[in-house]
């Protein structure tokens, strides 16, 4: 088995380059003894969400994964690693590029068992050129080294999700504590007390004008609702908003890390996330998510949005269907509809969301995980 396994990460923007990166290597080292150096070219933006990171020191180890700080002029090792990563198509140093095409060639004999291995890995999406793209070679040029496409996604055709083993146990055994929860809020996000008979809603989203909007309408709710707000992402919205606060509490909670965040997920009601990772986290949450896609240019985000609301809501009925997905729409300012306009009928069949995405989480918990497709695969490059 190949042991020695590199992973590239550059962060573009956000949280979830690094987000991703550190949780693939993580799992990779922890549940299949692989040795793992994560080279990363943002190790500030990585220590947010993993605390015990050093973003000044060059080279560390953290749940047994290497970190090793991203530069333009890193070299390789003498010996290349068994398998190289290359997250999001970010590419490898130009040192590294020139030692593969000086070792191994357009055109080289050299049997491809004595070949590094190189797997680009891409960003996740429910849309239909996954399946058929996932797996497939992808020759770099003027290296004659096997390369193929790796596809996260949500069917048995794609890579699957990022799913560590013990996930989802892990999860129940919090749920069924309410110690947990309670140590969770005054220890990790320092809120004392929560009246246990409020909505709690997570909400991590892009700069969204029409927060200020839905807070209004969740300030006239029959129930309490509880907004817990990671800090530095809603300030716009927070800082417009000028009401008085009433049935609903807005609570700045800090950043905390990735497998707290789970624990945010899990805890809350309803689940606002965004962009690629938190959106993963709140299906095996197993409760309901408003989800934002990451804004690409001329909208192309909008066909991946439609794509996961097509695949995530197949099995619904259609009065669930059409109520998250109009919503959602509102949400990533798909038409003119303000979601503050969708609340009252998103709030309504919470319920059945709630029942449908533990239903759905269930089922898709079933699929082969990310990290244990790519060891198939790798296995398969042999
Ligand atoms: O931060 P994001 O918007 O990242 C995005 C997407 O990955 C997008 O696909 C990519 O193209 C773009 O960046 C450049 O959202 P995402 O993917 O959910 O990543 C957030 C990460 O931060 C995720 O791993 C969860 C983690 N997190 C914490 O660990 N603690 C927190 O308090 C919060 C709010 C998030």
């Amino acid at each position: 088995m190949m042991r020695d396994w590199h992973i590239f990460c550059r962060v573009v923007d956000n949280y979830g380059d690094a987000g991703v990166g550190f949780r693939l290597a993580k799992q990779l080292a922890n549940e299949f003894s692989i040795d793992i150096t994560l080279w990363i070219d943002n190790l500030a933006v990585l220590a947010k969400i993993q605390p015990q990171v050093d973003p000044s020191l060059n080279r560390q180890t953290v749940f047994k994964v290497n970190i090793s700080r991203l530069t333009p002029n890193v070299a390789p090792p003498d010996i290349f690693p068994d398998v190289i990563i290359d997250i999001f198509g970010g590419g490898l140093p130009r040192l590294w590029l020139d030692a593969l095409a000086r070792d191994f060639p357009a055109g080289n004999n050299i049997p491809d068992n004595e070949k590094p291995l190189w797997i680009v890995l891409e960003y996740l999406s429910a849309e239909a050129f996954v399946d058929d793209l996932h797996g497939k070679p992808s020759p770099p040029p003027n290296i004659d080294i096997p390369r193929r496409f790796f596809f996260p996604g949500f069917n048995e055709k794609s890579g699957g999700l990022l799913r560590e083993r013990d996930l989802i146990s892990l999860r129940d055994i919090f749920l069924q504590s309410p110690e947990s929860r309670k140590i969770f809020f005054a220890a990790t996000l320092g809120v004392p007390s929560l009246p246990e008979s409020a909505m709690l809603v997570s909400v991590f989203c892009y700069d969204t004008p029409t927060l200020s909007q839905l807070f209004d309408v969740w300030n006239q709710s029959a129930t309490p609702i509880i907004a817990l707000i990671p800090e530095g992402v809603a300030d716009h919205a927070i800082n417009q908003w000028h009401g008085i606060e009433n049935a609903l509490r807005i609570v700045s909670i800090p950043l905390i890390s990735q497998d707290e965040y789970d624990q945010l997920l899990w805890t809350c009601d309803l689940n606002f996330v965004r962009g690629e990772d938190s959106l993963v986290r709140a299906i095996w949450a197993g409760k309901p998510f408003v989800w934002q896609a990451y804004r690409q240019e001329n909208k192309a985000h909008m066909s991946k949005l439609s794509a996961f609301l097509t695949r995530y809501l197949a099995d619904a009925q259609e009065s669930e269907k059409v109520t998250l997905t109009r919503f959602t729409l509102a949400w990533n300012a798909a038409d003119e509809t303000s979601p503050a306009v969708r609340w009252s009928e998103l709030v309504g069949r919470l319920p059945a969301l709630t029942k449908y995405a533990h239903n759905w989480q269930l089922r898709q918990s079933q699929m082969v995980d990310l990290a244990s497709s790519l060891i198939e695969l790798v296995r398969d490059m042999r």
